[in-house]
């Protein structure tokens, strides 16, 4: 049977400024890696050179048979210092949206992924009063000027992992750790950040649809009949998904404003609730048993992303995955790994879900945030002393998924 996806699905990859680019020193991420923030040493400068070498890069991407990008634009390039806007960064940027729009590639941008210009976080940066506004006029200057290359919008990327990494285990910048007030502050901020944007976006460029790339990462009892487990399961799951609305009530990021749902997908983890971390949440974490494992110890079962994406259906929304991938050194994994999870996306369309396309975690091999180089989420290889691109048989074979708009046969 032909597993046909619905015409004009979006085929594409995933990326982020900072993990791509090279060359920007005007960030936290740049600062925390002096820091010594990077477990591997790995720099990122100058990562894969995109900064300079978009146009062939997204050559290729189209010869890969993809219709679709999502790229993030790096806000202390375009801001360097608050209410200074450097034009050359945003010509810079005009010209990658352009040669996007010149390959049939169709823009999806990311307005904050993770980095923040170094005038804002030395300010507080989201974990300050008055963050939000100190973000909106950069997104309003980007939609002014860039708006009519793009074709949608992401305000934010993951903001709950954001706020968790940084502020409660600190693996990012700021690097603080069990800073539960700060986490709160930061995802208060992201919200209030999040609805103006949405707001401004509209009015600016009322033709682009705006939302949040939102990672969906279930957590689920250790042992499903200790009461104590499901407990901490359950709130941490609400709390994984959720950012404060005042006065102590939480909302579902998925509920806010939006006219598209991105979904961020890679695993799902297990919680036991413990006495000992209560730094943590009183939970300590774990990965589902039997289940191969990715580079990056995270379990992987395509499985759960039909269920990650069928959860959406009662939003009654378009459907975008805005990430999903695997870290593997290695190429066979990834090209399963590809087929499985295509094949559940399939299933979840025809169960309902109005799944309008699919953004693989990553194009190129990135700068993997704290992990450097060290992680191998791309359908094309890097080498990091000469740049030359190497394309991935998995590459191939999204190529011919994307042509056909259709899986192969089982
Ligand atoms: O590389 C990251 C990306 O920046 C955000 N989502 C998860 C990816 C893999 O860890």
């Amino acid at each position: 049977m032909t597993r046909a996806f619905p015409e004009g699905f979006l085929w594409g990859c995933a990326t982020a400024a900072h993990q791509v680019e090279g060359g920007n020193h005007n960030n936290d991420w740049w600062e925390f890696e002096q820091r010594g923030g990077i477990r591997t040493g790995d720099s990122s400068d100058p990562a894969c050179n995109h900064y300079h070498r978009f146009a062939a890069d997204f050559r290729l991407l189209r010869q890969l048979g993809q219709n679709a990008h999502r790229l993030s634009i790096e806000w202390s390039r375009v801001e360097p210092a608050r209410g200074e806007f450097d034009l050359s960064q945003l010509r810079h940027y005009r010209d990658v949206l352009t040669e996007l729009r010149e390959q049939g590639l169709s823009a999806m941008v990311t307005l904050h992924h993770f980095t923040s210009p170094l005038w804002f976080t030395r300010r507080g940066g989201w974990a300050a009063a008055g963050s939000p506004a100190a973000w909106l006029p950069f997104v309003r200057r980007v939609a002014e000027e860039l708006g009519h290359l793009v074709s949608f919008w992401c305000t934010l990327n993951e903001p709950l992992i954001y706020a968790y990494m940084g502020w409660l285990d600190g693996e990012f910048p700021p690097s603080r750790r069990g800073d539960w007030r700060g986490t709160f502050r930061v995802l208060a901020n992201l919200r209030r950040a999040h609805e103006q944007a949405y707001r401004d976006l509209h009015k600016i460029t009322p033709q682009v649809p705006v939302g949040i790339a939102n990672h969906r990462w279930p957590l689920l009892p250790h042992n499903p009949t200790r009461r104590l487990d499901r407990l901490a399961a359950r709130v941490g799951d609400r709390l994984m998904t959720s950012w404060p609305v005042g006065r102590g009530r939480l909302q579902r990021v998925v509920e806010a404003p939006s006219d598209f749902l991105g979904v961020n997908h890679y695993s799902r983890e297990l919680v036991r609730f413990t006495l000992r971390r209560p730094g943590q949440g009183f939970v300590e974490r774990s990965v589902p048993p039997g289940l191969p494992l990715s580079d990056f110890g995270w379990a992987v079962q395509p499985d759960w992303l039909r269920e990650a994406l069928l959860e959406l259906k009662p939003l009654g929304k378009p459907v975008y995955i805005t990430e999903n991938g695997i870290a593997s050194a290695r190429d066979e994994p990834r090209q399963s790994f590809l087929c499985a999870s295509l094949g559940k996306a399939w299933e979840a369309i025809q169960a309902g879900v109005d799944l309008r396309g699919y953004f693989h975690w990553t194009s190129v091999d990135n700068f993997e945030w704290a992990r450097g180089y060290s992680m191998r989420f791309g359908l094309i290889g890097v080498d990091l002393e000469t740049q030359e691109r190497q394309v991935k048989p998995s590459a191939e074979l999204y190529a011919r998924i994307a042509r056909a708009n259709a899986l192969p046969d089982e």
